[in-house]
This record gives C-alpha cells, structure tokens and sequence, in this order.
C-alpha cells in the first residue's frame, strides 16, 4: 500500500483484526528497521517521516501505509493520525542531534530543532495517539531516547538536555498511566551507524564516518531486534528501560579509541 492521501482509506487500519503499529521518523535508520522488523511480525505499520518519497517506498515494501510526518507541525501531526482509531504500538523515534558545541556558544536555531522533534515532537505525537493507544486495550509506546538521556558530556548539552527532558516526559506517563491498558518501554541506545551524525555535523561525512570508524557500532537493525522483541512479550510484562550499547562503548564519551 502507498502513501495513504485518504486517512482511512486502507481497510487494514479500521479492521478489526489488524494490529497497527505507527513508527516516526521512518525514512532511514532506526526507524526504517523498526518498521520492518514490526511488519515481519505481522503488525500494518504506519510510516511517517518529512521525506514523503522514502516512506511511500518503504510502505509499498512492507505493506504498510506511508503519511508524510513533521512531529514539529501540530497541523502535519492532526493528519498523521486522522482516522488511527486503534493503535497498539507506537515507536516515537523522531529526533536527532544538531552540533556539538559547549554551552557558552551554544548555537540557540540547533537548540531548538532538538528540543522540538525529540521533546516536542514526542510529546506531540504520544499526546494524539494515547486515545488510540487505549482504545486497542494493549497500547504500547516506545521511545528512543538516548543514553544521552542518561549522562552528561562535554559539548553535548543541547541533545543530553533534549534527550533528558524527552525520557523524563516517558517516564511520567509511565507513572500517569498506571491503570491503563498502555505499556511503556524507552530504549536508550549508544552509538548506532546510521545518519544520526550526519545531521549533527550538518552533512559533514567525513567527520561523521570519523565517529564510527576503528570501532564496531551498533546497527539500526541491532535496535530494530530489539523493538520487536519488547513488542512481542505480552501485555502484562513491560519492559521499563533498555539500555544498549556496542561492546566498544563504554559510555558516550568512553569507547575503544578514546581508552
Ligand atoms: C547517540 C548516542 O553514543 O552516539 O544517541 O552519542 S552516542
């Protein structure tokens, strides 16, 4: 199925047998391999992303359905889940990182992109599912954070800030809806190739290949396994927090090069 111009028009999303999971931020990496990794699994996976090419083709892939997606637009975001009734899986893996530069030049236009796709745009997206959510009766949202979301580090403030504040608004809702038929699970990965520095270092490949190189980093397929196997367990076991990281990664500044 292509992209899907009439919200509800893929019989898939209102039947009540399917199982829907949604996926942001789906165009390339993490995102792309949940998507398939939760297809393979059985489940009609929405596909959202900006690049609207990229999404229609993974979506005719797994045969799923591809919206276009700006987790930034309150007005993109109403038309993403125009339509979603039921929903039982969703993987807020939007967001990104944008330079790499100490607190006192802090580049404010890079701050604000990661705070509003990873925290905003987050909360965006969970906010007009979580009917949805509750409404399939075994809801599950994962969010990728970060093991930003866990530490500090020199330069990062930007993107360890926005990956707290993200995993801080996970786990409140972990807490707020206690009751509900809603699990919640944050996976925090470590160094993952995919575009992810890409865009730190604003197109930059050479400093971006750089970052992976002289170690062995995680895969987004590595990641992918992993959202599926937390999708699969049944509905009473949540796994709270999962943190992963390659072998070569100690922390987010301590790997095998830096020692
Ligand atoms: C990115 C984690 O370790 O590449 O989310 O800085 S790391």
């Amino acid at each position: 199925m292509s992209t899907d111009t009439e919200p509800a028009a893929n019989p898939a999303l209102t039947d009540p047998d399917s199982r829907i999971a949604v996926v942001t931020g789906a165009s390339s990496g993490i995102g792309e391999a949940a998507a398939r990794a939760l297809a393979a699994q059985g489940y009609h996976v929405v596909v959202g992303a900006r690049r609207v090419d990229r999404i229609t083709a993974l979506a005719d892939e797994i045969g799923g359905t591809g919206r276009q997606l700006d987790v930034t637009d309150e007005q993109s975001v109403t038309d993403f889940v125009a339509g979603l009734d039921r929903v039982h899986v969703l993987v807020n893996n939007a967001g990104g990182a944008k330079g790499l530069d100490p607190v006192t030049t802090a580049n404010f236009d890079d701050w604000r992109w990661m705070w509003e796709t990873n925290v905003l745009g987050s909360l965006r997206v969970t906010k007009a599912l979580l009917p949805a959510l509750e409404a399939s009766g075994d809801g599950l949202i994962i969010s990728i954070t970060s093991i930003a979301a866990l530490e500090a580090y020199d330069n990062g403030a930007g993107y360890t800030s926005a990956k707290h504040a993200q995993a801080i608004t996970h786990r409140t809702l972990r807490y707020e809806l206690l009751g509900k038929p809603i699990r919640l699970t944050e996976i925090a990965p470590g160094m993952v190739e995919t575009d992810f520095s890409l865009v730190r270092f604003d197109g930059d490949q050479e400093r971006a290949d750089a970052v992976y190189q002289g170690l062995t980093p995680l895969s987004a397929e590595d990641v992918a396994e992993v959202i599926g196997f937390v999708a699969s367990r049944p509905p009473h076991v949540n796994l709270d927090q999962i943190v992963l990281k390659p072998r070569d990664q100690a922390s987010a500044r301590r790997n095998i090069k830096t020692g």
